[in-house]
C-alpha cells in the first residue's frame, strides 16, 4: 500500500508509542518493586474514567482549582499583553483554559501541547467556533521534552499554564527538571500559572484516591486491561485490587495494584510472577505545602510571586516568574 507522508507519519507515531509502552511495561515489571508509569493511564477508556473521577464527591482537586481560577482569573492574566501567547502544557480538553481566555478578549494566540491528537482536535474545533479571532495552534507531543514554539510566536511575551496538579505525579527532582523545561519554553521572560494540590489530613487524601463508587479502582485496573488489549497480556483483573495509601515520609499518595494470590502473567512472551500481596506501584501524587512548592520553584530558578487558594486550603495555584 502506498502511504501519503501524513499517514506514514501517523503510523510510525503509533508504532513508536507501542514500543514505548511495551518497553516501559516490561522494564517496570522486571524491577524488585514492580512499577508502571502513570502516564499510560490515559488511553480512551482511562481518559473517560479520569473525567468521571473529576466529578466524584471525594475528588476535590478539579472543582476546587476551577473555583480558584474563576475567582482570580483577572489577576492571573493581567501581565499578558494582547500580542502575547498563552501556552498550555498537557492541555487535554482545554476546559480550564477557557476561564483564563474569558479574561483575555484581545489575546491573539493560544498554543496547546498534548500527547492526544484527538483531544487537541476536539479543543481546536470548539475554540475555533467560540473564538474565531484567536489563533489556536496545536502541538502533538510530550510536554516533558523541550518544546519548539512556532517560529512566528517565539519572540512574543508568553504565559504558561499547567493546571491540574499534574506536577504532583513527578518526584521533586523530576518536577524541578520539568519546571526548567517550561522556563526555557517561555523564555526570555515568561510567567507560569501552575496548580498544586496541598498537604492536608491523610484520611481526606486517601478518600480522594479511594472513592466509594470504585471509579479510581477501575481507573487503576484499566492499566492492566490496556496491557492485555494492546500488548496481548493475560492479566486476570479479578486477581488484583486497587490500593491508595498516604506515604507521609515522601508527602505523597501512592496508588498500587495488589496481587491477591500467587500468580504469573505473560506479556509479549515474557513471564512475570507475583507473590500474594505483592504490589505494582502505579502512581505517585505529591502534595506540597505552599512554602514547599515555592521552594521547589526556586530550585528551578523561578521566582514565586502570588499564590491563590480556596477558603478551606485544599488546593493552590501559583504564579511563577522567570528570575
Ligand atoms: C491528574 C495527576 C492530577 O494525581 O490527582 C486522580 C490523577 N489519579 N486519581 C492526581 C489521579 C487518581 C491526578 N492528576
Amino acid at each position: 500500500m502506498l502511504l501519503n507522508p501524513n499517514m506514514r507519519e501517523l503510523l510510525s507515531e503509533r508504532f513508536a508509542l507501542d514500543d514505548e509502552f511495551a518497553g516501559a511495561v516490561i522494564g517496570g515489571l522486571s524491577r524488585p518493586q514492580k512499577t508502571l508509569p502513570c502516564r499510560f493511564f490515559y488511553d480512551a477508556r482511562g481518559s473517560e474514567l479520569f473525567e468521571e473521577i473529576t466529578r466524584l464527591p471525594e475528588y476535590y482537586p478539579t472543582r476546587t482549582e476551577t473555583t480558584i481560577l474563576s475567582a482570580h482569573a483577572q489577576e492571573m492574566v493581567e501581565h499578558l499583553p494582547p500580542a502575547g501567547v498563552m501556552l498550555e502544557f498537557g492541555s487535554g480538553s482545554s476546559l480550564k483554559t477557557e476561564i483564563l481566555l474569558d479574561q483575555l478578549a484581545h489575546l491573539t494566540a493560544y498554543v496547546m501541547i498534548d500527547v492526544s491528537q484527538t483531544a487537541l482536535l476536539g479543543a481546536q474545533a470548539r475554540l475555533a467556533r467560540q473564538r474565531p479571532a484567536l489563533d489556536v495552534r496545536a502541538i502533538v507531543g510530550d510536554f516533558s521534552r523541550p518544546v519548539q514554539l512556532p517560529e512566528d510566536l517565539r519572540a512574543r511575551p508568553k504565559m504558561g499554564f499547567f493546571p491540574g496538579s499534574t506536577i504532583g505525579n513527578l518526584t521533586p527532582s523530576e518536577a524541578i527538571r520539568l519546571l526548567r523545561i517550561f522556563r526555557a519554553a517561555l523564555a526570555p521572560a515568561g510567567h507560569l500559572i501552575i496548580g498544586a494540590d496541598l498537604k492536608k489530613d491523610a484520611r481526606r487524601l486517601v478518600l480522594a484516591y479511594n472513592d466509594a463508587a470504585g471509579v479510581t479502582a477501575a481507573f487503576n485496573l484499566n492499566l492492566l486491561a490496556r496491557i492485555n488489549r494492546e500488548l496481548g497480556g493475560d492479566f486476570d483483573l479479578a486477581a488484583f485490587r486497587h490500593e491508595a495509601i498516604y506515604n507521609p515520609r515522601h508527602g505523597r499518595i501512592e496508588m498500587h495494584l495488589v496481587s491477591l494470590r500467587q500468580q504469573s502473567v505473560t506479556i509479549r512472551g515474557q513471564r512475570f510472577s507475583f507473590r500474594p500481596g505483592e504490589t505494582i506501584h502505579t502512581e505517585n501524587s505529591y502534595k506540597y505545602s505552599i512554602e514547599q512548592f515555592r521552594e521547589l520553584a526556586r530550585s528551578a530558578d523561578w521566582l514565586p510571586r502570588r499564590v491563590w487558594t480556596d477558603a478551606a486550603h485544599m488546593f493552590s495555584v501559583h504564579e511563577l516568574v522567570a528570575s
